[in-house]
Formats: structure tokens, C-alpha cells, sequence
């Protein structure tokens, strides 16, 4: 059985105390490789090996940086098709959507920000014939990036690679869930001769290996994606020791169809909005509002395309829904289909396991389901379900939808179907969210600010966002 390794101080080593944890195969429901069981010595190790790296990495100048990772870019790209594979694997993802989304965009994130602090602009404020002021953005020291298992390599080098651009070293974990392609990036720094001690990647539980990081007294800032409650419980432990904290938490998110929708396109929209991923990305439209004159319309043009959504093998080329990630994942959401029902509402499609043949017989399938007739505040319609589940929701009027839609604890994306632009812009200014899409969903430009309000996280990442949360401002005054 394949074992992982972390990488720490520019070498792939074996766990301190030597103990493993299993690595499932989604699709098949199978161990098929055994991870890292990380501990605190671990995390220590690794933090020691930023600390030794972080003088001469911050040394180094912004177009030096940007080399290093533009070589992390460009080896990601040539072993593309391989990650995808391995990403597929681990997660359960159609691979196609592994080579189209995650791995392009990983190599993505690297470039992106290796060009970008190729462009940075620093402050000055002048105060005419008094003198004036400049603002240096300084590196913290070592940081930790923890990262979840729907997205794992996307998200993983989402926070990695500003961390490392803006000067800093990094101890990151991914979810003990997805750890292989973290893996890989570990022999792609290898390969690529990046800087030992750089990047630190430790494999292991969040609340063994993570929560280490979380504690360590010299790591100054912490990165984290994941569940609401973990973030919470995060907060808890960082704040206290006065560490910068980026949460990238949960969503419920919802999907405003009006009825002077560009149709066929809405309903196009909401469909890959509802399922894509197995419905397992924090931006999901999982609430779908529709105003009441296309309600039922709606509904049975886009069940007809729900029903063309092939679960299938994640190695297939016709697989639209592969499996999801876990066991206890698939549970949950089941439970939350029981949940539905019990609250009233009417399933119009799926809400079950698919049984595969051999050899995926064991394998995490769920439908992708559609349930109708529940209230907008119910359980089913207020918690973050995370998997292939919606709800159709109808409305008359932009007040009551607005209601609707924000009544739940979490703020993090919207989508907004609408032929009026007043409208639209009036209800992107009023709904409780960090991001919002008119007429589309998932457009993603990298230079724009990324994160949530109220319990869908603190903080923005993305574009200079996210360089800026990796340095601490110094405000140096001049005076003549
Ligand atoms: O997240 P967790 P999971 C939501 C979704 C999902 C729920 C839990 O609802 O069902 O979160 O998912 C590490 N100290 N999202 O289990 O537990 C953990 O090892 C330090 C939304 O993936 O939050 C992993 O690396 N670290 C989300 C990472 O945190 C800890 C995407 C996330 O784990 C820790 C995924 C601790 N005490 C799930 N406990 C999004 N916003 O995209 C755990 N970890």
C-alpha cells in the first residue's frame, strides 16, 4: 500500500511517531493508499524549517520570488493530465472536471501571483513642504494554509501561493480527506529545485496536525478553508494569541430566478450552479427562488435537465456526477434528504444512493436531487447541506425573495437571473453576500476580492486581497 510522506525542509520524510491514517477511494469505497498521521513534532519540525528558510526567501526580490513560482506553474502544467488523475481519484470528481477546472486552475493560482507582485504598487502620502509618508508591506514569517477536500489542490495553492509570493514561508495542510495532490506538489518542488523549507506540506488530522499549527506560538497567521464550526473553533485558538486570521467558511447560497430571465440560459446555469462538483462547492446555488409566473415552467425544464446528469464512474467521459468524497459525507447528505421529507418537502428527483456494478459497487453515488414545498426557513433550506441537493422555492415580489434569501446565517455567493439591470444592481446591493453573479455563475477573475460575510467567513482572498492579508503595513513618516 502507497505510503504519503510530508515534505518538510526540502525532503520527503516519514511521520515522527510513524503511524498512518487510511486514504479512501471515493468511487470505489476502498483504501488505496495510507497518509501521514502528523503530530505536534511534526508541525514543529516544519515550522523550524520555515523559520530557518524565511530570511533568505524574504530576501529574495519580488521578480526572484516570481520565478520560483512560475516554475511551480509550469511543472503543475506539464503533469497535468497525471494530477487530474490523481485529484479524480482521491475526491471522486469527474476527471474531466479535474482537468478542466481544478489542476488548470492550481496552475493558475501559482502564475497569477507570481506575475502579480510583479505589478504592485506601494503607498505614499505626501504631505506637501512638511514631508510625507511610505507604506512598506513586510512579510510575517511562517504561516499556515489549511485547506478542505472539495476543491483540494485549487484551494490548496489558492492560499499557498500569495502566502509564499508576498515573502513568507508555509506550513499547509490539506484535508486528510484529499491529500494525494498535495503530495504530488510535494515532488513537484523537488523537482523543480524550489527553495528547502519554503513550503512545508504536513499531512494529518485537524484536530491532531492542524490544530498543532493553529497553537504553534510562531506561526503568525493562519489561511483556512473548511466547515463553519472548524473555523469557529480556529477563531478560538488564534485570537487569543493575536495571529491574522483569513476564515473561508460555509455557504447556503441562493439563486434568484426572476421572470423576465434570459430562460433557457437560467436554467442551463442553475443546473451546473445546483450539481457541479456533486454539489460540493461552497458557492453553489443550493436555494433556488423562482417568481411564481415561471415557477412551474421552470421546474420541469430544469428537472428535464436534471435528469440528463449521467452519475457515473469518475473515470468516464460521460460522467456529469461522480461520487462524493466520503462514507460519513454521503450520510450526511442522505440524512438531509430524510430531513426534507420529514419537513415536508416533496422530492421531484433523485434522493437516493445509485448502486454501481463492480467495481464501484462500494463507491459514495448519490442522484442529484430536486425538492420542492418546504419553507424558506426550515432546517433543509437554512443548514449547509454540501452535497447534490436543492431546493425550488416560489416568490412574488424582490422584497420577499430578498427576505428569503437572506435569512439564513451564512452570506457568501448569490446568482441573480434578471433582463433588468436596475433590478439586478438593486439586488446585488441588498442581498447579504460577498460575491454575487448576475446572469451566470462560477466567472472567476483572480484579481477580484474572494470571502463571505456573517457566518460564511472573515476576511478576502484573492488579487492584492490576498498579498495584503500575507504582510503587515509599516507606515514610515518623513517629515522635512
Ligand atoms: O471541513 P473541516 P470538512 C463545509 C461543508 C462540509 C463541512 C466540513 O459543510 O460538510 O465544511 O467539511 C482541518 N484545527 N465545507 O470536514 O472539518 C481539516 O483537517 C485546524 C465548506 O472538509 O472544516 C481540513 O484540512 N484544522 C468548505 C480543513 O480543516 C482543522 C469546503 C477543513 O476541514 C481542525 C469544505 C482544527 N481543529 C467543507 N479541524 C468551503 N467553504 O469551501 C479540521 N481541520
Amino acid at each position: 500500500m502507497e505510503k504519503l510522506q510530508n515534505y518538510i525542509g526540502g525532503a520527503l520524510v516519514a511521520p515522527a511517531d510513524g503511524t498512518y491514517l487510511d486514504n479512501y477511494e471515493p468511487a470505489k469505497g476502498e483504501v488505496y493508499s495510507l497518509i501521514p498521521r502528523s503530530k505536534s513534532a511534526d508541525v514543529e519540525a516544519a515550522v523550524e524549517a520555515a523559520n530557518k528558510a524565511f530570511p533568505a526567501w524574504s530576501a529574495l526580490s519580488n521578480a526572484q520570488r516570481s520565478k520560483h513560482l512560475m516554475a511551480l506553474s509550469n511543472r503543475i502544467s506539464e503533469r497535468l493530465d497525471e494530477l487530474a488523475h490523481a485529484e479524480s481519484r482521491d475526491n471522486g470528481k469527474p476527471f474531466k472536471l479535474a482537468q478542466s477546472v481544478d489542476i488548470p486552475r492550481a496552475r493558475d493560482n501559482f502564475a497569477f501571483f507570481a506575475t502579480a507582485i510583479l505589478h504592485q504598487e506601494d503607498e505614499f502620502h505626501s504631505m506637501g513642504s512638511k514631508g510625507f509618508n511610505y507604506t512598506l508591506r513586510q512579510p510575517l514569517g511562517a504561516v499556515a494554509c489549511i485547506s478542505p477536500w472539495n476543491l483540494p489542490l485549487y484551494l490548496f495553492s489558492w492560499k499557498i501561493a500569495p502566502a509564499l509570493a508576498s515573502g513568507n514561508c508555509v506550513v499547509a495542510k490539506p484535508s486528510e480527506v484529499t491529500p494525494y495532490t498535495a503530495y504530488l506538489l510535494s515532488q513537484i518542488c523537488i523537482e523543480v529545485g524550489f527553495p528547502a523549507g519554503v513550503l512545508n506540506i504536513v499531512h494529518g488530522l485537524g484536530a491532531e496536525a492542524g490544530q498543532a499549527m493553529v497553537e504553534h506560538q510562531n506561526i503568525k497567521a493562519i489561511s483556512f478553508t473548511g466547515g463553519t464550526q472548524t473555523g469557529a473553533r480556529i477563531a478560538s485558538i488564534a485570537a487569543p494569541r493575536f495571529k491574522k486570521l483569513s476564515l473561508e467558511l460555509g455557504g447556503k447560497n441562493p439563486n434568484i430566478i426572476f421572470d423576465d430571465c434570459d430562460f433557457d440560459r437560467a436554467v442551463k446555469i442553475s443546473t451546473r450552479a445546483a450539481f457541479a462538483n456533486q454539489g460540493q462547492i461552497c458557492l453553489c446555488g443550493s436555494r433556488i427562488f423562482i417568481q411564481k409566473g415561471i415557477y412551474n415552467q421552470f421546474k420541469e425544464a430544469f428537472l428535464e435537465r436534471v435528469k440528463g446528469l449521467k452519475v457515473a464512474p469518475p473515470e468516464n467521459d460521460d460522467s456529469r456526477m461522480g461520487a462524493v468524497v466520503s462514507e460519513d459525507h454521503m450520510n450526511k447528505v442522505l440524512s438531509y434528504i430524510k430531513l426534507a421529507q420529514e419537513e415536508g418537502g416533496t422530492i421531484l428527483h433523485g434522493g437516493n444512493r445509485v448502486q454501481m456494478p463492480a467495481p464501484h459497487a462500494k463507491g459514495y453515488f448519490l442522484e442529484p436531487t430536486v425538492i420542492e414545498g418546504l419553507s424558506y426557513d426550515c432546517r433543509t433550506n437554512q443548514e449547509e447541506i454540501f452535497g447534490p441537493v436543492v431546493t425550488l422555492t416560489p416568490f412574488e415580489s424582490e422584497e420577499e425573495v430578498l427576505m428569503m434569501a437572506n435569512s439564513t446565517e451564512y452570506g457568501l455567493a448569490c446568482t441573480i437571473f434578471t433582463q433588468d439591470l436596475n433590478r439586478a444592481h438593486r439586488v446585488a446591493k441588498d442581498i447579504h453576500s460577498g460575491i454575487v453573479w448576475i446572469n451566470d455563475w462560477l466567472v472567476r477573475d483572480l484579481r477580484t476580492p474572494f470571502g463571505g460575510v456573517k457566518n460564511s467567513g472573515v476576511g478576502r482572498e484573492g488579487g492584492f486581497e490576498a498579498l495584503k492579508f500575507f504582510t503587515e503595513a509599516k507606515n514610515v513618516c518623513f517629515n522635512f
